[in-house]
């Protein structure tokens, strides 16, 4: 049996319709799941015309809400998880999930995945081009944090390793849902912590390019993604240390393919609101962590006191500052937090208003050959 898992929250009704219609309606979906976040009024949209759409295509489309699985924060590894666990008890073939707001999804995504787990690809991950200034945790902290933790392994190669977009086979389900890390991870850090489980078990990876990219939400100033970053970071600095992939297993990724213009040119977040996050609320605990940061990071970012100050934090300058982290951050510590927060922010806009501005290819060449060069500090930077 294949099925077809959409984790959601507070999308709009429309749009996750749309997707549910075009999983039901795909021949190699037997069963489409919808995990709502929590009970309620976005639950209740989407069920109605969950069973509108299961009436017309003669299929299960089932909603259901997730249920505490982990011990983070309830957020979508809760969800995904949930679904993992149904699969694995259902005895479930692969098990698809993409994002619930992505509204150009289509039968490609699915057919592109089914074929590689039909050359006998045990996993499988969607990839696509992003606007140059979005997915900016990704080439910020999960890239170059797998760089630095696993240099030389398929991890830091793969385009979008916080991707929620993949496909699982029996084998691959079977061991997740039993893997306490992934179950654990109930926040926003299990995208990563799926991606580390797996490569680490010796399955065949194939990753399928979406030429025309992923269109889904996007942010207004930066502050939409906090929560996101502080998990996003802790997710991968808890790999530290941990086994690398399985360096027999076969590793696919489609070559690159031409960008469409319109999306070289989205402004994913806004810039000046942004800004104005560099100077607010700092707190004298704040101050002093801060003053513990390496080199000339603690005085720079200190600036931030009296006046925006962010174009110092080049690549190396975030090499160090990264390392400090993956060694020193904590979740759930206010300070921490916030410090993180306020760091990665320097760093976005940095790249937002340098290599970013140079134009959507020069854009990626630069980030590529910041990951690139994370590798070859590797341990240099991460004290345990
Ligand atoms: N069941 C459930 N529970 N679903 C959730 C929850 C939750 O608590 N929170 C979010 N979702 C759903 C949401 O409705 C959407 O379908 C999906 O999860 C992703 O959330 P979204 O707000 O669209 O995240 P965003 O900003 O697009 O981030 C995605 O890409 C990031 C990245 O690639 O950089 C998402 O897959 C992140 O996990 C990923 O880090
Ligand atoms: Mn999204």
């Amino acid at each position: 049996m294949t099925v077809v898992a959409f984790p959601f929250k507070s999308e709009e009704a429309s749009v996750v319709a749309a997707n549910l219609l075009t999983a039901t309606h795909n021949r190699a979906v037997d069963e489409v799941w919808a995990v709502a976040a929590q009970e309620g009024d976005a639950m209740a949209r989407v069920a109605a015309v969950a069973s509108e759409i299961s009436a017309a295509e003669a299929k299960p489309v089932l909603v259901f809400s997730q249920e505490r699985i982990g011990s983070y924060r309830a957020g979508k590894g809760d969800g995904m998880n949930t679904a993992i666990g149904r699969a694995a008890e259902a005895g479930v073939d692969r098990l698809h999930f993409y994002d619930a707001d992505i509204t150009n999804f289509g039968a490609s995504w699915i057919d592109g995945a089914e074929r590689a787990a039909d050359r006998g690809f045990g996993v499988v991950r969607h990839r696509f081009p992003r606007p140059a200034t979005d997915a900016m945790i990704t080439w910020m902290v999960t890239r170059p944090g797998l760089a630095m933790l696993f240099r030389g392994s398929l991890l830091p190669r793969l385009g979008q390793p916080l991707g929620g977009e993949i496909l699982l086979t029996s084998p691959a389900i079977e061991a997740i849902a039993s893997d306490p890390s992934v179950r654990a991870r109930s926040d926003w850090g299990i995208d990563t912590i799926l991606t580390h489980a797996m490569t680490t078990q010796g399955l065949d990876m194939y990753e399928h390019l979406v030429p025309d990219g992923k269109r889904h939400a996007l942010y207004g100033s930066l502050d939409e993604l906090r929560t996101m970053m502080t998990e996003c970071l802790d997710a991968v600095a808890s790999l530290g240390g941990k086994q690398g992939p399985s360096p027999d297993s076969r590793f696919h990724s489609d070559p690159a393919a031409p960008v469409p213009n319109d999306l070289k040119s989205i402004d994913a977040y806004d810039v000046s609101a942004t800004v104005g996050l560099l100077g607010e609320s700092w707190s004298q605990a704040e101050v002093d962590l801060a003053k513990s940061l390496p080199g000339q990071v603690a005085p720079q970012i200190l600036e931030n006191l009296s006046g925006p100050n962010f174009e110092f934090m080049d690549e190396e300058m975030w090499g160090l500052t990264l390392g400090h982290l993956l060694a020193n951050f904590r979740l759930g510590d206010a300070t921490w937090e916030s410090l993180a927060f306020r760091l990665w922010v320097t760093r976005v806009l940095a790249y937002t208003t340098s290599a970013a501005d140079l134009g959507y290819d020069a854009a990626m060449e630069y980030l590529e050959s910041t990951i690139r060069q994370y590798q070859t500090v590797g341990d240099h930077h991460v004290q345990p």
